[in-house]
């Protein structure tokens, strides 16, 4: 986009749209997209590995510079005013110099669990057909974004920030929707946004948004712009294609008009693989997580009996914003089929329905995912 000044991504011919490995015993490899094994989860470890985080690209992981990078900030709800053409600039040393931050959140793309509108409710939605992989819970460092702020300066009328990545622009059905970008209130802005340089203690990996990334905690994983570019600050409402066409409920019994999405829904997953095969009449216990946009889980039940009966987990581990671990202890697995549910209520009182509100674009799928196990 010639308009910011900014250097193109360098274009690789062929090159994989995903730098990192993806072996396929810890992801399933969509291409642009990758998703986290449950099964590969590590029980004892609470975060997520970088090198394990599901990657979630519209185009293709760009290799940036961090010697050259610089985060471009303008926009009319800047004190003073800022026009796009003549930005404040930030190098990535500049904010290193500001008071850092840590915090551990869920991240999470918004379609997390959409296959399941398929095989678990007969209708299908388009997109990634992930199963529960799409999350994870990361350590970000990095600076809050209301600290830079409050030291440039804000105008009392500034409402919306919009992010934009360094990607190349997303092409998708022959459009040029120009580079990826979402705005955000300025509230949220204020609250805990986090311009995030590291996860788990190391640098951020090129797939994840090196140099320097959004972080908006418990907000749907698009709202976290990668390989960040610009911020524009503005007096009145910012829209992009992110939040006007896709990443709100659109379809099904949803009225025209839903508003963008912004905090995560509540949802669980069990550190199992899909069928996985049990030994029968031995005892075992069974681990999984469970985590919600809006506060930390409250309490995690379990069915071991396809939801005939139900009993509540053992809630284990969890830091900040982060995930919730749990367990339970099946006595004696039966041989057969079965299907495993848990079902989780964070701090708010938001439960997981049985029933996920179908939508086009098959966002949110909350509900209870039934969880095939053969015991043998
Ligand atoms: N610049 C840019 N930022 C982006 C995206 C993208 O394609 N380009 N994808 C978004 C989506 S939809 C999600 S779910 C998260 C995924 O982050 P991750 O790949 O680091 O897990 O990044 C978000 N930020
Ligand atoms: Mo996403």
């Amino acid at each position: 986009m010639a308009s910011l000044g900014l250097p193109p991504p360098r274009a690789l011919a062929g090159a994989p749209a995903i730098l990192k490995a993806l072996p396929p015993d810890l992801f399933v490899d969509f291409g642009t997209n990758a998703e986290m094994r449950w099964d590969a989860v590590d029980p004892r470890r609470y975060l997520t590995p970088a090198s394990r985080l599901f990657v979630r690209n519209h185009t293709a992981t760009p290799v940036l510079d961090r010697d050259r990078y610089e985060l471009r900030i303008f926009g009319d709800g800047l004190a003073g005013g800022r026009s796009a053409a003549e930005p404040l600039r930030f190098s990535l040393r500049d904010l290193k110099r500001l008071p850092t931050t840590r915090l551990t959140a869920v991240h999470e793309c918004t379609g997390n669990g959409r296959s399941f509108f398929a095989t678990q409710q007969g209708r299908a939605a388009s997109g990634t057909a992930w199963r529960l992989g799409s999350v994870g819970t990361v350590e970000w460092e990095g600076v809050r974004l209301r600290t830079l702020l409050r030291r440039i300066g804000l105008r009392r009328d500034a409402v919306s920030v919009q992010a934009t990545g360094l990607d190349a622009p997303y092409v998708a059905g022959g459009v040029d929707h120009g580079r990826v970008r979402r705005p955000f209130p300025v509230t949220k802005a204020l609250d805990d946004a986090l311009l995030a340089w590291g996860a788990n203690g190391a640098p951020l990996l090129p797939d994840h948004g090196f140099p320097l990334r959004l972080v908006l905690p418990g907000w749907v994983g698009i709202a976290s712009i990668k390989w960040l570019g610009s911020l524009e600050v503005s007096r009145s409402e910012l829209t992009s294609p992110w939040n006007t066409t896709w990443y709100r409920l659109t379809g099904g019994d949803h009225p025209p008009g839903s508003p963008p999405l912004t905090v995560n829904p509540v949802r669980s997953a069990w550190e199992l693989p899909w069928e996985a095969p049990l030994r029968a009449g031995r005892p075992v216990t069974l681990t999984g997580r469970s985590w919600s946009g809006a506060a930390p889980i409250r309490a995690v039940e379990v069915s071991l009996d396809g939801g005939a009966s139900w009993r509540a987990a053992e809630l284990g581990e969890r830091e900040g914003l982060g995930w919730t671990t749990w367990s339970v202890r099946w006595h004696r697995p039966r041989p057969g089929r079965h299907e495993l549910l848990a079902r989780a209520t964070d701090r708010h009182g938001r439960t997981q329905p049985d029933v996920a509100a179908y939508n086009d674009n098959g966002y949110f799928f909350d509900a209870v995912v039934r969880h095939p196990v053969v015991v043998a």
